[in-house]
């Protein structure tokens, strides 16, 4: 193991000392002494059983990534939307699957769908064990002869589902799709029953992981291993779907750039191995933009060549409709249709290059929080977000720490957003045992397929991330350092970074990487990713120091890696309305003076390929002494979205 940069050799050493200090360190200094041991000691979760040891055994879902395409309604398809009230009890003796609450909950309430149930109820605000949900929905009798899915766009983070007091079957991780086919088991001449229990647990096998010897780095309360509040229950819409009984299963939409001819290379799956002949049309009646699918064993592909290509970008983001469809004897089986974008991403040296041009990402990471409905879609928030950027002069996000909604993957594909696209691997270590990190593993590889399959096709995703900062060790025990977790993590990323390449060879890799974390594992990735929190977590108030030392980290990952470079997290904490002069920790003219210089580093440098700042809103934390307000206070914006002064600071230097 290369020692990494910022972490001394001797954990007695670590003690504050300005530009030596590891990210995290200042938790087991004098200041920060009380908080390690609240943090490390009294709250972290012991080791947890599997909440699923023991009970029987779930048929596993359909996912994205076997074929399973975001449900649509056309003369082909169709869908009954689920969302609204729906029963609900929570299960804290997890007595209700023996009980047969899958068929009446014996007290139930009403809850609403989609929603966290986190901020619904006082008795569920920290409440992470099992709950149930319950309600009844006709099938519309027209849909007969079809095939019928039950679908789940997100659901955190076990689900097991029943049709009619039967298992339908199982889920395990949030933040992604999944369905169940219920064409059997369904009921045509009355309504049918689903019942839904959930829970999110943190145990130290998923992801994120909890709980467990790997010991907790924000186990204020409910204790998590991660620095967000976490939001459970059925967060995404759910719906009944139909399709016709041989469909269109999956779509990959590669588009290249031949001078000003934009190629758009088509692979289609149909279901049952079907053979026959489809078409994929671009845009409307142009007979130039249509090509013959021709299916064997149930896949095909076409080209289309566009000539005077308009090409996607954050200046000018142009969508195409591609639609597809299949047909037999002069009859139309199936089509589907998907906007998409023709552009292309590519690493070239140093550089992050956009349709050939290199690109420089100027944004926010965000997290998916609102107050009430918590991780729950929140559509017209989906819509401000936007808004709220594009006033910032943003032209990219992160969406740290999970997958978020298809909506704003839409959303970000018409008003042209770059997107690091990330699975919810955050805040996993390296040194508890070869088999929790085996199963990690299994579900971080599950979340990479089932994301791609979900997002190929979105032109506004120009990276998969595949963790935020992971680290070697206990990151809370002595800066985390453990050569065998080093070891450990390089093999696990080199596969993880092999199944993104696999299941996509069009955009690049990454993770994001903690201050002071191994270099072996960003030299991994494609892009450099660092989150640096110099003048915050070390060297706080102290920023001409933080700026020197963030010019010199930037210039030896550069130095030693020489692959495009971005800052995917920095920031610092401002409970708005709080000021000082000079500039204080904690108040609006500090989190201004602190951007400021990370802004004028990475200006001077031309090598760099972007910042985002942590964080484009205030989000919600367990409570802990290290969260004022059971909050993270490093939004440019305040959690209900009005600017502090660093987001009117961002728009000076971003709004062109
Ligand atoms: C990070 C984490 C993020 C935290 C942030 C912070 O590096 O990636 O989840 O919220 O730092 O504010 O500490």
């Amino acid at each position: 193991m290369k020692p990494s940069s910022k972490m001394s050799k001797d954990p007695a050493e670590n003690v504050p000392r300005p530009g030596k200090m590891a990210r995290r360190q200042f938790l087991l200094t004098t200041a920060g002494a009380g908080a390690a041991s609240v943090l490390a000691g009294e709250t972290a979760a012991s080791p947890q059983e599997d909440p699923e040891a023991g009970r029987p055994p779930f048929p596993p879902s359909l996912r994205t990534s076997g074929g399973l395409l975001r449900p649509q309604q056309n003369l082909h398809r169709n869908l009954s939307d689920l969302s609204g009230f729906w029963q609900f009890q929570l299960d804290p003796e997890d007595t209700g699957e023996k009980n047969g609450w899958f068929r009446e909950l014996p007290s139930p309430r009403t809850i609403a769908v989609p929603c966290s149930w986190n901020d619904l109820f006082d008795d569920a605000q920290d409440y992470l064990g099992a709950a149930w949900y319950l309600r009844e929905s006709w099938v519309a009798p027209a849909w007969r002869g079809q095939r019928i899915l039950l679908y789940f766009a997100s659901v955190n983070y076990s689900a097991r589902v029943w049709l009619n007091g039967e298992p339908l079957g199982g889920h395990e991780g949030g933040h992604l799709p999944f369905a169940f086919d219920i064409g059997e088991k369904l009921v045509w001449d009355r309504p049918n029953l689903i019942a839904v229990r959930v829970e999110n647990i943190q145990t130290p096998t998923r992801v994120p992981p909890g709980g467990g010897p790997a010991g907790g780095l924000f186990t204020g309360y409910p204790a998590t291993h991660y620095d967000f509040f976490p939001y459970c229950g059925i967060q995404r819409q759910v719906e009944i779907v139909s399709l016709p009984p041989v469909s269109i299963e999956d779509v990959t939409a590669i588009t290249k750039i031949d001078r000003s001819t934009g190629i758009v290379e088509v692979k289609a799956s149909a279901s049952r191995a079907w053979n026959g002949t489809g078409k994929a049309r671009l845009g409307e009646g142009d007979p130039a933009l249509e090509a013959d699918l021709h299916f064997r064993d149930g896949q095909a592909t076409a080209t289309l060549r566009v000539p005077g290509a308009k090409l996607w970008s954050p200046s000018s983001p142009h969508l195409y409709t591609l639609h597809l469809s299949l047909a037999e004897g002069g009859k139309t089986l199936d089509s589907y249709s998907l906007k998409i974008g023709i552009r292309t991403v590519e690493v070239h040296g140093d550089q992050l290059l956009l349709n050939g041009q290199p690109i420089f990402l100027k944004g926010c990471a965000k997290h998916e929080d609102f107050p009430i409905n918590g991780r729950g879609l929140n559509v017209p928030l989906v819509v401000r977000d936007a808004e709220l950027l594009k006033w910032m002069g943003a032209n990219s996000y992160r969406t740290s720490h999970y997958p978020y909604s298809d909506e704003a993957m839409e959303t970000a594909d018409r008003e042209g957003f770059l997107i690091i696209d990330e699975i919810p691997a955050v805040g996993m270590s390296f040194s508890d045992g070869d088999e929790n990190i085996e199963k990690r593993q299994a579900q971080c590889l599950r979340d990479i397929d089932d994301l791609i399959a979900r997002d190929k096709n979105h032109p506004s995703v120009i990276i998969w991330s595949v963790a935020n900062e992971p680290s070697p060790g206990n990151i809370m025990a002595r800066g985390g350092k453990n050569p065998k977790g080093v070891t450990a993590g390089t093999a696990f990323f080199t596969k993880l970074f092999a199944q993104a390449h696999l299941r996509d060879r069009t955009r690049p890799a990454t993770f994001t990487s903690v201050q002071g974390g191994p270099r072996e594992w960003i030299a991994l990735a494609d892009v450099a990713c660092l989150n640096l929190y110099f003048g915050w977590y070390s060297l706080g108030g102290l920023l001409e120091e933080a700026s020197t030392a963030l010019g010199k980290e930037l210039d030896s990952v550069h130095a030693e890696l020489h692959k495009p470079i971005i800052i995917t997290e920095c920031g610092a904490e401002a409970i708005a309305g709080t000021h000082a002069t000079p500039a204080q920790m904690w108040t609006e003219e500090y989190q201004v003076e602190y951007l400021r210089r990370y802004l004028e580093v990475v200006g001077q440098r031309k090598f760099m390929a972007g910042i985002h700042v942590w964080n484009f809103a205030n989000f919600k934390t367990g409570q802990s002494i290290v969260r004022a307000q059971g909050m993270n206070q490093k939004g440019v914006l305040t959690r209900d979205r009005q600017p502090k002064m660093a987001a009117h600071f961002l728009r000076s230097k971003w709004k062109t």
